[in-house]
């Protein structure tokens, strides 16, 4: 399946998140981005620092110096002292899987905090996102992330970072979710994976989708288990894949669902075919699990595979 409106790339040129509650629980802030340089705009198509903190994959920031840019750096404006717990970083072009290896990723990461300290940080190469905790949370109104070396591509010398995100020690108001399941996957191709998790990773061009092989979704699931028991009465939805309207279009969206709680008793919610953000409001309940089945569904106009962006549930 093609995640994304493949055009030819015009520059010329998951460590894994293995603990879901993590990551995930705690807050993501919403850092305004800057940089020592960066590519210039090519057909329409930025590399600005500005992709760092758009919520997908596919757009990234690459640096504009000669090489693999090493000593450039972004910058993260964090708006106000913030006690930063530390950051989840997708590190080189997440345009598609096999894009991935054609532009230099990151491998040591110095990071500047306003008082003028820094940490080092060692990456993996590998396409997953990597995240970090701090040893201790840092009072700080910025963080600058400096290429300090690089994994070598196998084609272009010029180095990207998809997306960073920062966190802070406030707690997130959705659910912490212990682990997902789903009723079925589409099995991972050159545009990536398709996995349960990739729905609360905070990324719209990250999706889940089924993997049934002649169905639309209807009757496909996916669930969560909370890593305690929570009082739930939202979800918060990106349905399909939400990576842009013409993508979106593509693939099966859900309708209507039924929640079906631990203790067994279920409710049926409306879903709105649409790729903006939604909240589905129901009767709370406390529960140390969901399931979200998915009972009606609006074809895709490319690929009859029912795919979800991003879900959480909150009180
Ligand atoms: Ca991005
Ligand atoms: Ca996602």
């Amino acid at each position: 399946m093609i995640r994304l409106v493949l055009t030819t790339p015009v520059l010329g040129l998951l460590s894994v998140l293995g603990v879901l509650a993590g990551p995930a629980h705690a807050s993501t802030l919403k850092p305004t981005w800057s940089s020592s340089s960066s590519a210039p705009i090519a057909d329409g198509v930025s590399y600005d620092a500005v992709n760092l903190g758009d919520g997908k994959g596919a757009s990234a920031w690459f640096e504009g110096a000669e090489g693999s840019g090493l000593n450039e750096w972004v910058q993260a404006d964090l708006g106000g002292d913030k006690a930063v717990a530390g950051f989840t970083i997708w590190s080189g072009w997440w345009y598609t899987a096999s894009q991935w290896t054609h532009y230099s990723r990151p491998k040591t990461l110095q990071v500047e905090f306003s008082d003028g300290t820094t940490q080092e940080f060692t990456l993996q190469d590998s396409y997953a996102p990597q995240s970090f905790d701090l040893s201790s949370a840092k009072k700080s109104s910025t963080m600058k992330f400096k290429i300090k070396s690089a994994f070598t591509s196998d084609a272009y010398a010029d180095t990207a970072i998809s997306e960073i995100q920062v966190r802070d020690t406030a707690k997130s108001s959705a659910a912490a979710v212990r682990s997902m399941s789903a009723s079925t996957t589409f099995p991972a191709d050159g545009d990536g994976n398709y996995e349960a998790k990739n729905v609360h990773d905070g990324m719209l061009d990250t999706v889940w989708c089924e993997g049934n092989p002649t169905g639309d979704g209807t009757g496909d699931w996916l669930e969560f288990s909370f890593a305690s028991n929570q009082s739930i009465a939202s979800l918060d939805l990106r349905n399909g894949n939400a990576y842009n309207f013409g993508v979106f279009m593509k693939s099966n969206r859900t309708t209507a669902a039924t929640l079906t709680f631990g203790d067994g008793s279920t409710t049926a919610i409306v879903v709105k075919d649409t790729l903006t953000s939604q909240k589905i409001a129901f009767p709370a309940h406390t529960t140390d699990r969901v399931r979200l089945s998915f009972d009606t569904v609006k074809r895709g106009s490319e690929y009859n595979d029912l795919c979800v962006a991003e879900a959480s549930f909150s009180p």
